[in-house]
């Protein structure tokens, strides 16, 4: 992976030289190359910055050097390639992992650090609308910084022990635990008895099932005493949640699924030049119509559809298509809840093998289809700009 960093302070980025980051750009698993903006500013000053149209506090970055810079970047990488240009500000789209993850399977991500006020607008319609880019602005948490470097240093971390190679196997496997929206349990080393506090003893036990049993019991506590905003929705993932209700949908419904649907499409990430997906065609009556063909369940909390799938079975196969989770709600475990209640419509005998029908641009659906054992079809799928993931019925991996 390639990263560049446009900054007025590239002394900022010495840490990226150290531990993990320094040995994967060493293993050349990862390339981190920054730009000092002010070699792009030709006064005798160097000036980046002047006084905002309209008035107001502070300075504004000016678009001149900003564009040089970005025009200098793409020189750097492979020709005919564009990076991802990722603007870091208090008003952008809140960082997080599932972000980290879609910038790490990006071959180059552009990154251009703002100071002062920020960067004159024009200078991200040029980048998108002249050098092509893909512009997001993104932030890293709800304070204020005094400008982008930061939040860079965060984000590249976030994303280089992502990519393969640069943290080991086992530790990544540790980690996706952390991805499922609990914190994490507590943890304890040598001595076993320290400065008079000793250790919980069901971790001194040997007792797998019990320790297992403990560490989930603290993460429930743990998130609960300090994200409970975490736990309502990471609760979605228990069958045994009173909280969600999944049942067949009905014509009541489908106002709220028309619209949930094409929400949900609309947050995907689409590749400007592609075509609309048969959903965007879709009317209210050919959702009626599909309620009469397949089997399609709704996911609601509170009275509030968060969530559909649709099933039907064709010859020894279950059809699985239309899996969708609220924008809001997605990454807690209750796409791969759905995806269960779905294999269990299954008829008791007749069905071998579930097919689940997933968007070519839904990953994050392919991603969690992948954890709970489906596997890519070879073959052209039948419909279309999706791809089919199947799984046999039997032998599928153990409930969590
Ligand atoms: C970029 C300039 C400072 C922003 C006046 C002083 C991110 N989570 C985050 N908080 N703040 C930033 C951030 C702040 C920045 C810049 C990122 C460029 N500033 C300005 C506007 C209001 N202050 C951030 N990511």
């Amino acid at each position: 992976m390639r990263v560049d960093v446009v900054t007025i302070f590239p002394e900022y980025f010495s840490p990226l030289d150290l531990s993990l980051i320094g040995k994967a750009r060493e293993d050349g698993l990862l390339t981190v190359e920054t730009h000092d903006l002010r070699t792009f500013a030709h006064d005798r000053h160097r000036t980046v910055d002047d006084t905002p149209y309209g008035g107001g506090a502070g300075m504004v970055m000016k678009a001149e050097p900003w564009a040089e810079a970005l025009g200098h970047v793409l020189t750097r990488g492979e020709p005919g390639r564009r990076p991802h240009l990722v603007v870091p500000g208090p008003g952008g789209t809140r960082f997080s992992q599932a972000m980290a993850r879609e910038l790490a399977a990006q071959p180059w991500v552009a990154f251009a650090c703002g100071r002062y006020e920020g960067i004159d607008e024009r200078v991200y319609d040029y980048a998108k609308d002249d050098l092509g880019l893909e512009v997001s602005v993104v932030s890293l948490g709800d304070y204020v910084l005094n400008g982008g470097e930061v939040a860079v240093l965060a984000m590249v971390e976030a994303v280089a022990r992502l990519l393969p190679g640069v943290i080991g196997n086992a530790e990544s496997l540790v980690e996706e635990s952390h991805e499922d929206g609990l914190l994490e349990y507590p943890l304890y080393t040598k001595p076993r008895v320290w400065q008079g506090r000793g250790v919980p003893d069901v971790l001194l036990s040997g007792n797998h099932t019990a320790i297992a049993a403990w560490r989930h019991e603290q993460r429930l506590a743990r998130t609960a005493a300090r994200r409970p905003d975490l736990l309502h929705a990471s609760q979605l993932v228990g069958s045994e949640s009173t909280d969600l209700d999944i049942s067949l949908a009905a014509p009541a419904d489908l106002p709220e699924l028309f619209t949930l649907t094409r929400a949900t499409w609309v947050i995907e990430t689409a590749p400007p030049e592609s075509p609309d997906p048969p959903t965007l065609a879709e009317t209210v009556d050919d959702l009626r119509a599909s309620l009469r063909t397949t089997r399609t369940l709704v996911a609601r909390v509170a009275g509030r559809l968060v969530g559909s799938v649709r099933t039907e079975v064709e010859g020894s196969d279950l059809r699985i298509s239309r899996l969708i989770v609220a924008p809001d709600l997605q990454g807690r475990g209750l796409a791969t809840h759905l995806l269960r209640r779905a294999e269990e419509t299954a008829p008791v005998e007749g069905v071998g093998t579930f097919v689940l029908v997933v968007g070519t641009r839904s990953e994050e659906t392919t991603r969690l289809a992948r954890k709970a054992g489906y596997r890519p079809t070879p073959g052209h799928p039948a419909v279309p700009g999706t791809v089919e993931l199947t799984r046999r019925r039997t032998g599928g991996p153990a409930r969590a």
